[in-house]
C-alpha cells in the first residue's frame, strides 16, 4: 500500500515563504487524502498494489479501466506532491544556491535566469484553476516549461526536474488571491541541488 513520505524538513522550516499551517494541512491532509483514495481504488486489485507508482502513471492505459481515473487523479496527486516536497528546502540552506550546471542550462534554453523565472511565473499565472507548472528536461541540452491541469503528471513532455503546485490549497491561507506573491516566495525555497540532479 502507498504511504505518506516524511518531509525532509520541519513543517515550519520554509517560513516565512511557505507557512507552517499550510505545510501541515498540505502534507498531512491533502497529500494523505490522495494516498488514501489511491489505496482505496487499488484495494480490489491486489496485483496492482505493489507496482511502482511512476510506471503506473506512465502506462495508465494498462490500468484496469474502472480505476484508471482514480489512479490518474489520486496517484498523480501522490506522485506530484512527493516530488514537490523534495524540490523545496529551507531558504537559508546551501542547496538554495543555484549550481553552475543548472544555471548554464537555463541560460542556454531561456537566455538568462530572469527570463526563465519570468516564463515560469507567467505559466503559473496562466494556469486557470488548479494544476502544476513544471521545468522539464527533454534531452541533455533541452529544457522546457510546461503546465498540467488538476493532478495530471508531466511525463508526456519529458522528465520533470522542478514542479510547483498552484492549487489554491498550496497558498491560500497565507497569500489568498495573490498567486504572484506565492510564486516569488517559492523561488526562495527551491532546492537547486535537487533540480540539478534531476
Ligand atoms: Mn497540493
Amino acid at each position: 500500500m502507498h504511504a505518506l513520505p516524511n518531509l525532509l524538513y520541519a513543517y515550519d522550516a520554509l517560513e516565512p515563504y511557505i507557512d507552517e499551517q499550510t505545510m501541515r494541512l498540505h502534507h498531512l491532509k491533502h497529500h494523505q487524502a490522495y494516498i488514501d483514495k489511491l489505496n482505496a481504488a487499488l484495494e480490489p486489485f491486489p496485483e496492482w498494489q505493489n507496482k511502482n507508482l511512476e510506471s503506473l502513471l506512465r502506462n495508465l492505459e494498462t490500468v484496469p479501466e474502472t480505476i484508471r481515473t482514480a489512479v490518474c487523479n489520486h496517484g498523480g496527486g501522490h506522485w506530484n506532491h512527493s516530488f514537490f516536497w523534495q524540490i523545496m528546502v529551507p531558504a537559508n540552506s546551501p542547496e538554495t544556491k543555484i549550481t553552475d550546471k543548472i544555471k548554464s542550462a537555463l541560460e542556454k534554453n531561456f537566455n538568462n535566469f530572469e527570463s526563465f523565472q519570468k516564463q515560469f511565473k507567467d505559466a503559473a499565472l496562466a494556469r486557470f484553476g488548479s494544476g502544476w507548472v513544471w521545468l522539464i528536461k527533454q534531452s541533455a541540452e533541452k529544457l522546457a516549461i510546461t503546465s498540467t491541469a488538476n493532478q495530471d503528471v508531466p511525463f508526456a513532455d519529458g522528465q520533470p526536474i522542478l514542479g510547483l503546485d498552484v492549487w489554491e490549497h498550496a497558498y491560500y491561507l497565507k497569500y489568498q488571491n495573490r498567486r504572484a506573491d506565492y510564486l516569488d516566495a517559492f523561488f526562495k525555497v527551491i532546492n537547486w541541488q535537487m533540480v540539478a540532479g534531476g
